[in-house]
């Protein structure tokens, strides 16, 4: 395959042909001026070639469009940089083994996910028994002690229950991303934390489908972990801050 790093371009049906899919909804009845008002738009995007391939109803007055378009302008991968958590890959026992062994008691985290957020099932699959895909949750493990406080809980509430568990680490859940209320929530822990002084009393774990570990160090978290992230990938991330602690 003749792919070229310096010009990365989307694949849609062959290689560097720049095909991207869309998939949006306008506030308007589906008509062929709809159809055409769709085409118009992503064609002043810069984009070529485009096709509606999808026009529907959603609900009323609304359309629901699904568009092929081809993009000329790729990307040089070559010079793209997003820091990335390499962490050792050790098994549930390992984990367990080297935090009873190494930190010498469990390490004990509080979770819960904020603001007016109700979507608990992400921070439930890290943090309960039966855990995420095969891989077992941080209640399970003897080297966790954990207090997952669910969801809507005011940043300030989890602040007060972290000190009172005396939690090494806070697992922030964020999953609503309307509004960039995610972000909002998100540096509200901080801004919570900074003004009582805490900012650097516990190792900050922030997770959800749009979070991206760049965004949360730029913020000021540890670690930020987004879809398909497995238990044991927070406990081994951990596992290995708290030896970094005990080291410095
Ligand atoms: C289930 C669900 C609900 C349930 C939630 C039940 C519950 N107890 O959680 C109910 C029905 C209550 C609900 C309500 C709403 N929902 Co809803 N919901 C979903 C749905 C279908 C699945 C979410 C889910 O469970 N995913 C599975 C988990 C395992 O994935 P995850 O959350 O991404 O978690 C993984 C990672 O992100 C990460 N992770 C997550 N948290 C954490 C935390 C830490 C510390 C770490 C390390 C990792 C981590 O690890 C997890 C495992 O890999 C999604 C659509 C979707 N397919 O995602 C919509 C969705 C999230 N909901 C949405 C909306 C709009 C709503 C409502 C506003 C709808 C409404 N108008 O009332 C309300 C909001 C209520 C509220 N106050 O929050 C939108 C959000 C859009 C946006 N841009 O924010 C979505 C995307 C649907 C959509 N496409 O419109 N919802």
């Amino acid at each position: 395959m003749n792919i070229d790093e310096r010009n990365l371009l989307p694949y849609g049906d062959t290689t560097n042909d720049g095909y991207v899919q869309f998939s949006f909804t306008l506030p308007i009845e589906p008509s062929p001026r709809a159809r055409e008002a769709a085409a118009m738009l992503v064609r002043s995007w810069g984009f070529h070639d485009v096709r509606v391939a999808q026009h529907s109803l959603v609900g009323s007055n609304y359309c629901f469009f699904v568009v092929f378009a081809r993009a000329e302008k790729g990307i040089d991968f070559t010079r793209v940089e997003a820091p990335a958590l390499t962490l050792e890959k050790r098994s549930y026992k390992e984990i367990d083994k080297s935090i009873l062994k190494d930190v010498g008691r469990p390490i004990r985290v509080v979770g819960a996910c904020t603001g007016f957020d109700a979507h608990t099932v992400g921070l439930d699959a890290i943090m309960n028994m039966k855990g995420f895909d095969g891989d077992i949750g941080l209640e399970r493990y003897r080297g966790f002690r954990c207090v997952n406080m669910g969801s809507q809980v005011p940043a300030d509430v989890l602040i007060d229950r972290a000190l009172k568990e005396k939690a090494d680490a806070i697992l922030l859940s964020k999953i609503i991303t309307q509004k960039d209320i995610h972000i909002s929530d998100m540096r509200e822990l901080l801004d919570k934390l900074r003004a009582r002084g805490l900012e650097k009393r516990f190792i900050l774990v922030v997770g959800g489908p749009r979070v991206t570990h760049k965004m949360a160090l730029e913020m000021g978290f540890d670690a930020g972990f987004t879809i398909g992230t497995r238990p044991s990938d927070v406990a081994n991330f951990l596992l290995e801050k708290m030896l970094d602690k005990d080291k410095k």
